[in-house]
């Protein structure tokens, strides 16, 4: 969020700016470690693992064994105890060690909980597993799969119709770094190991980060055999393909406030999936590292191949292997593993309004009748840090909001909500934070007394999320704070956690929390254990109600209860241009409900760049304008004519296309698909798809757009990822079919879109001011006829509230009918007009006033051409 104001809090702490500068790989223990065992393991000529499988068995479908690190220069070997699970049809690895317990406060056993708030609740095991064993070898069969694992030095060959696509340890950068002493260290260590920063971290000495239970790192490499495209691991500020890292800075994941950054990086950012897909016309893998500590990535990208070496600083050696035909068969099983996005009440589909700060009651207020004098459609405004009373969450500066119900039923009767923000870090020295302290669930240091850190409200103590008991506390404070009102929502940020005077912008990593597990296991899911909770005090206090619930930081999982945006961005050109590229990969990791602050965060966008990040905005499945506290106002009707009519139509073509975004949602929180859909998924036949970052589907609806995202462009040229025909569907308009490789012209108010021959789309065109006024409001059917003359499509309709199940509704065409087949039930779904284009023609059925509520039929015929059509 406000990170100029966190600079001179920095400034006026007289710490250099070097201070928050993050680690690279050769400044972390961990990170340096293992590149250089990597390095010395891949040059030298004789190198022997000192790992190898010593016992392997199966025991009513899960196969369990030791692998044993042997170090000649002891006599002891170190036991790692394994397990193999096929979990959701994929396969499952898990590696412990045996430890004896360290005398002291801290868990001294590796973080074995990441999969608690990680996985979805129940996972399906195949118990049909079949385990055949030899001196050398063992293998694993399961469904098409095949696993070879070879015991010294170990590998694991996956095998997936046959064919080889992954292989597991090829490299031999296995390492598990073993319990000992520093006394005991050098004996230890293997040749092609180094000692750097194992018992001290030394980056930042005056943050004084210790590490009490010295190198615990884990790490493997995977082959990915034929693969040269990948994609994941968000969140950096990076292309939507996954880049070599051979002579660069590794990927990282360790969830921070970042705000010295460039794009085309591999910094670390709010969030973090530890998920790396890859894609070849016949196969598609996924790798699911099960793992929330600090982690960092490097890539090899080989001719035909790449090798991924995965590195964390603690807890398990926990993976899952996906390999499905198709990426969106990977995605989905991703999905099965960590559960699907919840498919999120309507209003939040809408455009929200927000910007640090609106300033008191009146000026919401002002906004919020701004919208309707304006006609532009909006659902939510949102109020940032400064409508606490001295930034103390749950409660209201009085003087600025002395009566916010009567403000939160002004916004209802339009049907409009409010989002209100509230922090982990707790201002000390107020009721709340006391109780928190009295209850014993504030986040510990060290020494496992309360951690007193500074953030927005100055000191502060930081809620333990991770703590089952603080939820009964978090749902008494939220329905005191959010009662009566039905239409106010949250939005949880800072949960990194940032903390303005700990390491790397965060909490030290030697920081305790519930089981006395240290921050460095739990760093990455902190920010989803807190989204989580509030999650649950949503619920409670409304049960029949589906949260909505925006977060800065998040973890695997995040999806099935909270929305993301990519923080704090720039008003600049490339900020918007890499925002596409960004909301597609959490597209790709199974988190698509996704966006960038519209305009930008920090600075003022000239009128062009805010028309064009509206115009790009619409698209984003999480649709939200938002501005720092030093950037001029710019709600759209500032900017004036002819800018404030453009954003204006963007903005009322996202409505239009409501129905098909909440259908791809529906269809994301059932099977994965993604709401904002690279070209690869649509079509992985063809390699020109894979490098695409510019040009998106929405969903399946066949709706494919090319936003503008340079200063004074003029035309626009689409890829088509297919040979399918295509319609020029500019700013939601139907007309031509689109010439393979033309250029057309746009003007400020154009948004470059194209329609797939075979879709059906449902549009609800009609003015309404929020999407709640527009329930009954009836769908017009826009059928672009394939090269076959057949089309298929798809609408979800629901009450866009509770967790009531609603009608879905199957169309399609043939023959010159269209038929409809519901199952379900809701409201009648009411249709106004029927657009049909084929090649040649164009009919349009107005008024058909159509009321579907069962399976339904309607011949037609072209009558009227309307369009002056080029060839097909
Ligand atoms: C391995 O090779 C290195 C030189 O590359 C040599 O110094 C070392 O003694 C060799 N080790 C073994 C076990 O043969
Ligand atoms: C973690 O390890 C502890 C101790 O071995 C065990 O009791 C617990 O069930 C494990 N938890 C998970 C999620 O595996
Ligand atoms: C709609 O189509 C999907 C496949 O796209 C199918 O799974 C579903 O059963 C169909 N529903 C109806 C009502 O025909
Ligand atoms: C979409 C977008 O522009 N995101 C940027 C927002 O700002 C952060 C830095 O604060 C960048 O990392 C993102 O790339």
């Amino acid at each position: 969020m406000k990170l100029l104001l966190a600079i001179v809090f920095f400034i006026s702490y007289g710490c250099a700016v070097k201070d928050y500068l993050f680690k690279t790989c050769a400044q972390s223990g961990f990170c340096h470690r293992n590149r250089h065992y990597a390095k010395e393991v891949a040059n030298s000529a004789n190198f022997t693992s000192p790992y190898s499988v010593n016992s392997i068995e199966s025991n009513d479908g899960v196969i369990t064994g030791v692998i044993v690190k042997d170090l000649p220069q002891l006599d002891v070997n170190i036991e790692l105890p394994f397990e193999i699970t096929i979990v959701e049809d994929s396969f499952r690895f898990r590696l412990s060690e045996k430890r004896d317990p360290i005398p002291g406060h801290v868990n001294s056993d590796r973080y074995n909980e990441t999969e608690k708030w990680a996985f979805k609740d129940q996972l399906a095991v195949d118990r049909n597993v079949q385990l055949s064993k030899s001196h050398h070898q063992a293998d694993v069969k399961y469904g098409n799969h095949e696993v070879i694992i070879t015991f010294h030095p170990i590998t694991f060959v996956f095998k997936y119709n046959g064919k080889e696509q992954l292989r597991i340890n090829e490299q031999q950068f296995l390492n598990i770094e073993h319990r000992r002493s520093e006394e005991d260290n050098e004996l230890h260590l293997l040749p092609q190991e180094s000692s750097f920063d194992m018992f001290h971290d030394s980056f930042d000495d005056s943050k004084s980060d210790s590490l009490p239970l010295g190198p615990e790192s884990v790490a493997v490499d995977f082959s990915l055999v034929g693969f040269s495209n990948l994609y994941g691991i968000p969140e950096h500020a990076d292309s939507l393909l996954l880049k070599d890292t051979s002579t660069k800075e590794p990927y990282r994941l360790y969830n921070v406030d970042i705000f010295e950054y460039e794009t085309d990086s591999r910094l670390p950012m709010y969030g973090s999936i530890p998920f790396l897909t890859a894609t070849k016309p016949d196969a598609s893998v996924g790798i699911f590292w099960v793992n929330s500590a600090d982690s960092y990535i490097d890539i090899k990208k080989d001719t035909d191949s790449s090798t991924v070496h995965w590195i964390s600083e603690n807890g398990l050696l926990d993976f899952v292997v996906i390999i499905e035909d198709s990426p969106n068969k990977v995605t989905q099983q991703y999905g099965k593993i960590t559960g699907f996005t919840q498919l999120p009440p309507l209003f939040s589909l809408g455009y929200h309004q927000c910007r640090w700060n609106y300033n008191d009651q009146k000026d919401v207020l002002d906004v919020h009748a701004k919208f309707d004098e304006y006609e532009i459609p909006y659902d939510t405004i949102w109020l940032d840090i400064e409508y606490t009373d001295n930034k103390k969450y749950f409660t209201w500066d009085k003087e600025t909001f002395p009566d916010p119900e009567k403000m939160l039923n002004v916004l209802d009767r339009t049907g409009r909500n409010l989002v209100a923000i509230i922090d982990p870090h707790i201002k000390t020295g107020y009721d709340v934070s006391n109780e928190i302290l009295k209850k014993n669930i504030a986040m510990k240091n060290s020494a496992n007394e309360p951690y007193f850190g500074h953030c927005w409200p100055g000191e502060s103590i930081w809620i333990d999320s991770l703590n089952p008991d603080c939820q009964n506390f978090w749902n008494k404070k939220h329905k005191q704070f959010m009662t009566p009102a039905h239409n106010i929502y949250l939005w949880n940020d800072m949960n990194e956690p940032s903390v303005f005077n700990g390491p790397e912008t965060s909490a030290p990593k030697d920081n305790l929390f519930h089981g006395q597990w240290e921050l460095r296991s739990i760093h990455n899911l902190y920010g989803l254990s807190y989204h989580e909770r509030t999650y649950n005090a949503l619920l409670d206090r409304l049960p029949s109600q589906r949260p909505f619930i925006l977060t800065r930081s998040y973890f695997a999982g995040s999806q099935r209860t909270a929305a993301m945006w990519t923080g704090d961005n720039m008003s600049k050109w490339e900020y918007l241009k890499i925002s596409i590229p960004m909301v597609l990969t959490s597209n790709v990791v199974g988190m698509p409900f996704a966006g960038a602050d519209v305009g930008g965060f920090f600075g003022n966008p000239t009128n062009e760049l805010l028309t064009r990040w509206y115009q790009t905005g619409i698209w984003y499945p999480f649709f939200r304008a938002h501005a720092h506290i030093d950037s001029r106002r710019r709600e759209p009707w500032l900017a004036g004519e002819p800018y404030t009519g453009y954003i204006r139509d963007a903005i009322k073509l996202r409505y239009a296309l409501l129905p098909v975004f909440y259908t791809s949602f529906y269809e994301s929180s059932i099977n994965g698909t993604p709401v904002l859909k690279p070209l690869f998924y649509e079509n992985p036949q063809n390699l020109e798809n894979y490098n695409i970052d510019d040009e998106f589907f929405v969903g399946n609806s066949g709706i494919l757009v090319k936003p503008i995202t340079s200063e004074g462009e003029k035309e626009v040229q689409f890829a088509l990822p297919d040979d399918e025909v295509y319609y020029d569907f500019t700013n939601g308009v139907l007309g031509k079919v689109y010439k393979k490789g033309s250029k057309q012209e746009v003007g400020l108010d154009d948004i470059p879109i194209l329609l797939k021959g075979g879709s059906i789309i449902p549009l609800k065109t009609r003015y309404r001011r929020s999407s709640k006024l527009m329930k009954l409001d009836p769908y017009s059917l826009i059928i672009a006829l394939d090269k076959q003359g057949k089309a298929t499509g798809k609408l979800y309709a629901d009450d866009g509230e509770t967790f009531t199940k609603g009608v879905e509704v199957n169309f399609s065409v043939d023959k010159n009918t269209i038929r409809a087949t519901v199952t379900g039930e809701y409201l009648p779904i009411p249709i106004e007009k029927i657009t049909i284009v084929s090649g040649h023609d164009l009919v349009t059925i107005a008024n058909s006033h159509v009321n579907i509520n069962s399976n339904w039929e309607l011949p037609f015929e072209f009558t009227s051409t309307h369009i002056d059509h080029d060839e097909l």
